[in-house]
């Protein structure tokens, strides 16, 4: 495995410094939300960490992925804000050497969500969202209701992310709706 400088360096060099600021917030975000909801920290900080890695991997270098690495060839039909976590988690294992499969999963789940979802990736769903660099309408709201219950800020995420869907007339991902009615719903 990367030592934790290999670990960063390569992290920095495959992206953005805006892009890399949010992997340390949303790492801190997920963090706390270990604490708050007795899961292993620093597996939750690590997961944060590495959720965007391939978030400004080429197109091209996806597509050829896809089509290789035995993907579902329905994904070709998506762009990259729903391959970085599909297949951004391909990505995560091949380049930084994580094999953890609960972290895979959670880099897998973190965008689209699912219908079920452990423990950390709700964390990792969550900590993108709230992260203190987001500012969106609703914001606030989303931070008090997700540090109060972590499912209840699933389905709240869930919601906003359709409607802003919706508002701007773009295909939702079936697993997004699929997940939209199972968290939406107050249990
Ligand atoms: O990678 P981040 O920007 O930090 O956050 P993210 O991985 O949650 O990605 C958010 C983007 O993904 C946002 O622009 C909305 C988009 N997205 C989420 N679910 C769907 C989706 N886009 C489409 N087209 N369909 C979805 O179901
Ligand atoms: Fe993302
Ligand atoms: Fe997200
Ligand atoms: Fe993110």
């Amino acid at each position: 495995p990367l030592s934790s400088e290999e670990l960063i360096a390569k992290e920095k060099a495959n992206m953005d410094e805006n892009r890399f600021n949010h992997c340390v917030r949303v790492s801190e975000t997920a963090r706390k939300l270990a604490e708050l909801n007795d899961y292993d920290p620093e597996k939750a900080a690590l997961a944060g960490f590495v959720h965007d890695y391939a978030k400004q991997v080429p197109v091209e270098t996806y597509i050829e992925v896809i089509k290789s690495q035995n993907f579902d060839q329905d994904l070709l039909n998506w762009n990259r804000a729903i391959w970085h976590g599909i297949v951004g988690s391909y990505f995560i294992k091949k380049d930084l050497g994580i094999t953890d499969p609960e972290i895979l999963q959670a880099v897998y789940r973190h965008t689209t969500a699912d219908v079920e979802m452990t423990t950390l990736d709700k964390i990792v769903f969550m900590a993108d969202f709230i992260e203190p660099g987001r500012d969106f309408e609703g914001v606030e709201e989303a931070r008090e209701i997700t540090y109060a219950n972590l499912d209840d800020g699933v389905g709240y995420q869930l919601a906003h992310t359709l409607e802003f869907l919706i508002e701007k007339r773009n295909k939702i991902y079936p697993r997004t709706l699929e997940a939209y009615n199972v968290w939406s719903i107050k249990k």
